[in-house]
Order: structure tokens, then C-alpha cells, then sequence
């Protein structure tokens, strides 16, 4: 750090955008002063301003606390019973929207289906009794390992009626991951599939459970989904088709009563060091969190078609595909497959095809769209669409703009969501309504939302010096354990700053009290004494025309401590730049930050390497570009030959 204990800022960026009056007139948060009094109330009467909103949910019995116990240990609306599952469904059937679309579904291979509210009712309750005649119980752990089908959503929403607790492995990982997560919750039931579609060809999912159970053996059922058709191996006793167990059971089943803390779900995600952490979220609080954010930031209304192209597998599948959404009664478009498939249109398809209204979708996906070119989005009618988000990473700004001119049209606010798997929902955002939005900023906190930057001794920082972002105010849907581990828990959040919970992001503050997140601290680089953010250099690059997409790592420098390894991807087939190219880099790249920023090395890739979800995996660059053999976890890493061809071009 330097002398303040700050990371230094170097991206210089000054556009903003307003909403449109039109937009601002109609949106549910429509003014400045609406905003400052809610985060004013939020935060000086979280019990008073929660305890309200909570009756936009439905409960079985009132809560008799908002608030009880200091953070990590706050526990929300006790004594309180609510089921999400009838908040989710059952709530929706009472009007004229128990026929109103629920799910959009498209397979990849172009196959739909939609289930209506009342069609969703039918199946979840069908396959909750599957469930409870297999033998789960409330409070039983289930994993879902599946494609992005219908039957995912009703799977979650039967767990979440008879307060199952599950446990969802997106359908990339591994059996040896699916064993690690299975026995971690000790699950009793996994719900699968024969497999499911990605980029024209099967993914085996049933082998993939077989072979995990030969590993985790709390497992005792295994219902299986037929997707695609491709053979598998049945065993009897233990493994059920979907559609036989469907096919005669009774279409009515009460929703159990469940406590405000009762464990909704647990999701899985990776540390950068050690076995992945199950964050658990409980079902008031996680409920009205997606609730109230699905509308306050998407501005849902009745009539929108939304489609956020997250794979449940994910949180932001689980909270804004599943939950946020259906909750607030949406019609919700939902994909199965790749976005480059039969062709490299197939997102802009949709769109027009559903007359999608809110799109919602992550960087590493505009970056690939630009790289794919303009003539996709270009061909088709965008003009359904009425705003946009994007979520994972920070947006660099040159895809902002493009996503800004080229989908939303210069036309549709686009909420850049910072959030995480531990926050539960969306944290910082800008409103649509009335937020200047700037290229790569969150913008500011939603109510209820209470962020500090301090330096790692925990003082809070002067505008625009980057340091550690916190939250100082606990909030409805934050996670509350790791699963059977409530040491490391306490450890990883609430250990670094006193009285505040930290996941690791580094940000600033501008001047007008925008907050632009800096990626991980742990991708900071320390070059010469100056700490500068990864993710600045990386937009450096982006906004060459000929870069697609760039990751920097720092590596032991002699001189400079760290110097500067950049990862580069370019836009045309070719994935090897010339030495002038290269020389070219280097000048763009000092020009826009500064000398202190000279790229040390300059690397050419086809691909980078990057987590399930679209994060690039710095940690892996950081070992090759010091000529390390890794010793990280590379379970959630996509494709392993993209490390292998980097670790051979290694001497290049
Ligand atoms: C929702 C989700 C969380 C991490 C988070 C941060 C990064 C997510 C971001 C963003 C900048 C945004 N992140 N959204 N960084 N701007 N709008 O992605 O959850 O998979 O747990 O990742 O993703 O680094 O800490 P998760």
C-alpha cells in the first residue's frame, strides 16, 4: 500500500449517462429524495424499515422480532413461520396471473415449453410428494445436479415447499466435485438428468452422478430427468426416472410451515485456497432480499418479460432467475444451452423471438459478443428491450459502451450489480430510475445497504483511494454459516476489519460517492511501490480495438517488486500478435494509465482461463506467468487445456 495504506486508482473515467424522463416517471424507485429517505430510514431504523417491506411477503405466522443478535449472528424476523415456495407460487394463483407465463423455456437444441403459475403449482407440488415418498424430510439436504431445464426450478421450489434444504451443483462440475459437495452437506437424494445440451453436443450427467457415488455414500435415491435420450445405467432401488415417479402421484401438497431461519439452501463456492465453502442462506430474510432488489433494481413490472441468462447453478441463477423473480410474479425466460449456438446470434434471437424487456447478463459474455461482432445483435429487433444489468466482474468500460450503444441502443439504462454468493442479493446499483450511470461503476448502495472503504487497519479512506470494501450493517439476506463450518465462517467474512463483514473486493469512492469495485484484493499488484488494480490495466487493454479480452497478473521483478504479465486475447482468429502489435500494447497501455503501468510482458492466448461462471482465474496466471507449477484448486476452472497450452508456450 502507500503511504495512506490506499490502492491506487488509475482509471480515468468521466462519462454519465441519465435516465431517460420516461423511463425515471414510470419506475418504482422514481426520485432522488425516495432514495435518500429510504437508505436514511434503512440505515438508522433497519428493524423499522425491514420490518415494513416484510409485508410484501406472504406469512404463515408473524414474526415477533426484525432484528435479534450483533453481526455475524443476527438472526431476522424470529419467531416467524413463511414458506418461499408458496411466496414463489401459491401466492400467484389467487388472480387473474395463475395463467399467466411463470417460465419461457427454450432447449438448446430450439425445443419450448412454458409453464404457467398454475402449471408450475401442479408440477412443484407433484414432485414435492415424489420427494417426501422417497423418504426426505424437512430439514434433509438434496442435491440438484442438472441442465438449465424447467424441472431444475420445479426441483428447487418442491425442496423449498416441504423445506428440504438444497444444494445445487452447476451441471459443469466434475463427479469428484459433485462427491466432495455431496458428502460435505451429506445429502439424500441427488436429482439429475441423463444430461443436457451445450453447444450441439450431450452433457453426461447421470455417469457423472454414478461415478460420484462411488464416493459419497449418503446418497440413497437418484431420480433422473430424461433430457436427452442418450443411454444410461439404471440401478434398481436406487435410481428413479422423473417421469414414472410423476406419473402417478397426488397433485395436492400443503406447504410446511417453516421458522424465517430455516436453511433455504446451501450453495458451494470456491476459496482460493482449500475445499470449497457451502454458504448457507435461510428463507425470510434471503426471500425478501431477492424480493425487494428484483424490483428496486430491474423496476419489475407486471408485464415485463425478463430473462437473466445466469445458469441456476449459480447465485445469480438461484436468486434472479428462481426466487427474485418469481416471487414478484414475473414472467421469466429461461435457456438451456450456449449463447454461440447453432450461431453466434442465438442471445439476440431470443430477445426478439420473447420481446424480452430486462436482459440480464455478465462481462465475460459482452466481451465475447463483441468479439463476435456487431452484425449479430445488428440483425435482429432489440427494441422489446428496456433495460439492461450486468453481474460477476466489473464491466470494463469500453463493454459498457458497447453494451450501452449496441443492445441497449443508448436507450436502456444498464445496472451494473455488485453483489456476491455470501450477500445473498444484490448490494450496490444503480437504480434505473434516477442513477447517473457511469462506464464501470456500481454506483451507490441500496437501502439497507451500508458499505465503508477502509484500509487494511480498518480507517475509513478519502474519496477516491481504494481500499477495502465493508459492510458495517448486517442486511436480510446474508449468508449465515458455512455449512458445518461456523469457525471458518467467522474467520473468512468477519476477522479482517472489527465489527464489519469483508469477502475480499477491493473499490473506490469517486468524488460524487460512486463506488467502482477493483476486483479481489488479493489481484493488486504492487509495482514500484505503487499498488494498482488488475482489473485498470485489463480495461486499458480492452479499449485497444484490436484486444478482445485481457487478464494481468503480477510476477517477482527485480527492480519493480512486481511487474506487469499481461494475458492478451485478440479479436481476430489469430491468437499470436506481432512485435509491433506488442509494441503497440505497451504505448496504449502507458498513454492511458502512465509509464508506472508499462506493461513487463505481453502474452497472446486463444482463450484465458476462467471459472464455470465467467471469472478469469488470476491466481493460475500469477503461478505460470513466475514460471510456478500451481498448487491451486482447479475444480472450478472450465477448460484445463487452456492452462496446459499456456504452461507450454511458457519459454516462448
Ligand atoms: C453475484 C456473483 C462475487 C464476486 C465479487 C466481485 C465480483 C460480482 C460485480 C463484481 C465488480 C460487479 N463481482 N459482481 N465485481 N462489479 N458488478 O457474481 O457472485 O460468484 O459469489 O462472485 O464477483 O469480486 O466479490 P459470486
Amino acid at each position: 500500500m502507500t503511504n495512506s495504506g490506499s490502492i491506487q486508482s488509475t482509471l480515468q473515467e468521466t462519462r454519465k449517462f441519465l435516465p431517460a424522463s420516461e423511463f425515471s416517471a414510470q419506475a418504482h424507485i422514481s426520485s432522488e429524495e425516495q432514495y435518500q429517505s429510504m437508505w436514511q430510514k434503512a440505515k438508522d431504523d433497519p428493524a423499522g424499515f425491514w420490518g415494513e417491506l416484510s409485508q410484501e411477503l406472504q406469512w404463515i405466522k408473524p414474526w415477533t422480532e426484525v432484528i435479534s443478535g450483533e453481526m455475524p449472528e443476527t438472526r431476522w424476523f424470529t419467531g416467524g413461520q413463511i414458506n418461499a415456495c408458496e411466496n414463489c407460487v401459491d401466492r400467484h394463483l389467487t388472480s387473474w396471473r395463475r395463467n399467466k407465463a411463470a417460465i419461457l423455456w427454450e432447449g438448446e437444441p430450439g425445443d419450448t415449453r412454458v409453464l404457467t403459475y398454475n402449471d408450475l403449482h401442479r408440477e412443484v407440488s407433484k414432485f414435492a410428494n415424489v420427494l417426501k415418498k422417497l423418504g426426505v424430510n424437512t430439514g434433509d439436504r438434496v442435491t440438484l445436479y442438472m441442465p438449465m431445464i424447467p424441472e431444475l426450478a420445479i426441483a428447487m421450489l418442491a425442496c423449498a415447499r416441504i423445506g428440504a434444504t438444497h444444494s445445487i451443483i452447476f451441471g459443469g462440475f466434475s463427479a469428484d466435485a459433485v462427491a466432495d459437495r455431496n458428502n460435505d452437506a451429506q445429502a439424500k437424494i441427488i436429482v439429475t438428468a441423463d444430461g443436457g445440451w451445450r453447444r450441439g453436443k450431450e452433457v453426461p450427467l447421470k455417469s457423472a452422478v454414478d461415478e460420484s457415488l462411488t464416493k459419497s455414500h449418503t446418497v440413497q435415491k437418484v431420480v433422473v430427468v430424461r433430457r436427452t435420450g442418450q443411454q444410461v445405467h439404471m440401478q434398481t432401488d436406487r435410481d428413479y426416472w422423473w417421469h414414472d415417479l410423476m406419473s402417478d402421484v397426488d397433485p395436492h401438497c400443503d406447504v410446511v410451515p417453516l421458522d424465517s431461519e430455516h436453511p433455504l439452501f446451501i450453495l458451494y463456492t470456491s476459496g482460493s485456497t482449500g475445499k470449497p465453502k457451502g454458504v448457507m442462506h435461510t428463507t425470510a430474510g434471503y426471500l425478501l432480499g431477492t424480493t425487494m432488489t428484483s424490483r428496486w433494481v430491474f423496476d419489475l413490472k407486471e408485464e415485463d418479460t425478463y430473462w437473466c441468462t445466469a445458469d441456476i447453478g449459480w447465485i445469480t441463477g438461484h436468486s434472479y432467475v428462481v426466487y427474485g423473480p418469481l416471487s414478484n410474479g414475473s414472467t421469466v425466460v429461461m435457456y438451456e444451452g450456449a449463447p454461440n449456438w447453432p450461431d453466434e446470434g442465438r442471445f439476440w434471437e431470443i430477445i426478439e423471438k420473447y420481446r424480452v424487456s430486462i436482459f440480464y447478463t455478465a462481462p465475460t459474455a459482452i466481451r465475447a459478443f463483441i468479439k463476435w461482432g456487431d452484425h449479430w445483435p445488428q440483425s435482429r429487433d432489440l427494441s422489446s428491450l428496456r433495460l439492461l444489468g450486468s453481474v460477476g466482474e466489473p464491466i470494463n468500460p469500453e463493454a459498457w459502451m458497447w453494451y450501452h450503444r449496441m443492445i441497449g441502443q443508448e436507450r436502456c439504462p444498464i445496472v451494473d450489480t455488485w453483489w456476491q454468493t455470501e450477500t445473498g442479493a444484490i448490494m450496490i446499483s444503480p437504480l434505473p430510475g434516477i442513477s447517473a450511470t457511469k462506464p464501470g461503476s456500481c454506483t451507490r448502495p441500496l437501502p439497507g445497504v451500508v458499505p465503508e472503504i477502509v484500509s487494511k487497519e480498518g480507517t475509513p479512506l478519502e474519496a477516491n483511494e481504494g481500499g477495502l470494501l465493508v459492510m458495517k450493517q448486517p442486511w436480510p439476506s446474508m449468508l449465515r454459516t458455512l455449512y458445518g463450518d461456523h469457525e471458518r465462517f467467522k474467520q473468512t467474512y468477519f476477522s479482517t476489519i472489527e465489527g464489519a463483514y469483508f469477502a475480499g473486493d477491493g473499490a473506490r469512492r469517486d468524488a460524487d460517492g460512486d463506488i467502482w469495485v477493483m476486483g479481489r484484493v488479493d489481484d493488486v499488484l504492487n509495482v514500484s511501490g505503487h499498488r494498482l488494480s488488475t482489473m485498470e490495466v485489463e480495461s486499458s487493454l480492452v479499449a485497444h480495438p484490436a484486444v478482445a479480452e485481457a487478464a494481468v497478473v503480477g510476477f517477482p521483478h527485480e527492480i519493480k517488486g512486481e511487474g506487469i504479465c499481461c494475458f492478451v486475447t485478440l479479436k481476430t482468429a489469430d491468437s499470436e500478435g506481432s512485435d509491433s502489435l506488442t509494441a503497440d500494447l505497451i504505448q496504449h497501455v502507458r498513454k492511458q494509465i502512465g509509464a508506472l503501468a508499462t506493461p513487463d510482458k505481453i502474452r497472446y492466448t486463444a482463450a484465458l482461463p476462467k471459472t464455470r461462471s465467467g471469472k478469469i482465474m488470476r491466481r493460475l496466471l500469477r503461478d505460470i506467468a513466475a514460471g510456478r507449477e500451481s498448487v491451486q484448486d482447479t475444480t472450478t476452472l472450465e477448460d484445463l487445456s487452456i492452462l496446459a497450452k499456456l504452461r507450454d508456450s511458457d519459454d516462448a
